[in-house]
């Protein structure tokens, strides 16, 4: 009955003939969390806030930064992901990469942002790399994916959605090292739309999960939009892990990329809110920490191989 007394379902009086209760069980909630999730209050945001602060890149793999890189479909979220990421360590909303509608893909160029830290002044130890988005005509490559996987591609470079890059681009890096390359790929998927996905989307998704897997990069998804999905994660966005509609929506994302569900991070970015909520850094953080703690298993299990192939 919660905070309910047979007075206040009566309207305040008890000149009722008949007051039948019921416990409705079915419906958006599950009576336990479907995932383990962190308490949402201040202590689990600064504990997180700090892991990702401190973190730096697997130390034998000697990379100044670990690389982190968002692909997914035009309008999924993948500009905001990394604004929200911005604006929870800035401290306020902020917008570095456009986002928005547009009738193709509002980011153009092959972007890697650093976050800085304004108390210590300091960027912190990762790169966010913004992508062209995937769609059915104008795409991005599936060759200029390879390519930005192995670190071939500058920073801003433009992608042309008519000629895949080549050796020929200025700035090309011919011989690409570990630290050029991505370490771990994140799938950004619009949990809203994830039921009407266009096969061709999904073929290009699967297309480019085997490209991390033939180069043993692992990969996450990000499902965003989850405010638009459920009315009790809009209203309170720490339901998400109570949501049956969420999970519903997480474990299709697992499917179609084939992934394990433990792999997929339903989220919400910043878009219409002027000041931010800890609930919501918490599950963004929680995300991007995921995100870091892959990249530096992909970094150790390199510089394993390294290490073998220096020996022989
Ligand atoms: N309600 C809601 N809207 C979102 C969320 N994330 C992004 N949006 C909105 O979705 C639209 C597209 O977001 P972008 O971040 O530009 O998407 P993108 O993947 O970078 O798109 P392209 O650069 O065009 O490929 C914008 O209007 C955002 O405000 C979210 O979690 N919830
Ligand atoms: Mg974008």
């Amino acid at each position: 009955m919660g905070e309910e007394t047979n007075l206040s379902v009566a309207n305040g009086h008890n000149d009722v003939t008949e007051l039948e209760v019921y416990l409705v069980k079915d419906g958006p909630f599950v009576e336990i969390a479907w995932r383990e999730s962190p308490e949402c209050n201040l202590q689990t945001y600064q504990k997180l806030k700090e892991f990702i602060m401190r973190y730096e890149p697997f130390e034998e793999a000697d990379v100044p930064v670990s690389n982190i890189l968002l692909l997914g479909q035009v309008d999924a979220g993948k500009s905001s992901f990394l604004n929200t990421i911005n604006s929870i360590f800035k401290g306020k909303i902020s917008s570095r990469a456009c986002s928005g509608s547009a009738e193709n893909s509002l980011t153009k160029s092959f972007e890697k942002f650093r976050i800085r830290d304004p108390t210590s002044k300091k960027r912190l130890k990762f790169n966010i790399c913004d992508t062209r988005g995937i769609e059915e005509g104008l795409s991005i490559n599936d060759e200029d994916i390879g390519f930005i996987l192995d670190g071939n591609l500058p920073n801003h470079y433009t992608f042309n959605p008519f000629e895949k890059a080549s050796t020929k681009v200025p700035g090309f890096v011919k011989d690409p090292t570990l630290k050029d390359r991505m370490h771990i790929v994140v799938f950004v998927i619009d949990g809203s739309t994830i039921d009407v996905l266009p096969e061709i989307i999904i073929k290009k998704l699967k297309y480019i999960k085997a490209l991390a897997v033939d180069r043993g990069i692992p990969q996450l998804v990000f499902l965003t939009k989850m405010d638009k999905v459920c009315g009790f994660v809009e209203k309170d966005i720490s339901n998400m892990f109570m949501s049956e509609v969420v999970e519903g929506l997480v474990n299709k994302a697992a499917d179609v990329i084939g992934i394990p569900r433990s792999h997929v991070f339903p989220v919400k970015n910043y878009e219409k809110e002027t000041n931010l909520h800890i609930n919501l850094n918490i599950l963004v953080l929680g995300a991007l920490r995921q995100a870091l703690l892959f990249a530096d298993d992909f970094l150790e299990n390199q510089s394993e191989i390294e290490q073998e192939n220096s020996r022989r």
